[in-house]
């Protein structure tokens, strides 16, 4: 990554709409969106624009019931 490229991470609690947000941002359907905690998993990484990195995470206290 090009020292002057950003990365911009989405986190927070599961299930309140990282991937939509992600998915939004991006203009096109690459995370998945489900009405469940723990779906993210893996973290993506897209592009978005010429100089930023956006990345969907599992969010905070994803292992927690
Ligand atoms: N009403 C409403 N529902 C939303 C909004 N954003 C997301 N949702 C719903 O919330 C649920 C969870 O959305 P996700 O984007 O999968 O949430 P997440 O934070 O990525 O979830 P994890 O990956 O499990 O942490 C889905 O059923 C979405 O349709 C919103 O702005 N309004
Ligand atoms: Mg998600």
């Amino acid at each position: 990554m090009p020292s002057e490229q950003k990365c911009v991470a989405l986190v927070g609690r599961p299930n309140v709409g990282k991937s939509r947000l992600f998915n939004r941002l991006l203009g096109r359907r690459v995370s998945i969106v489900h009405d469940q905690p723990g779906v993210t998993r893996d973290v993506l990484a897209e592009p978005l624009g010429e100089n930023v990195v956006l990345m969907d995470t599992g969010g905070m206290f994803a292992d927690l019931p």
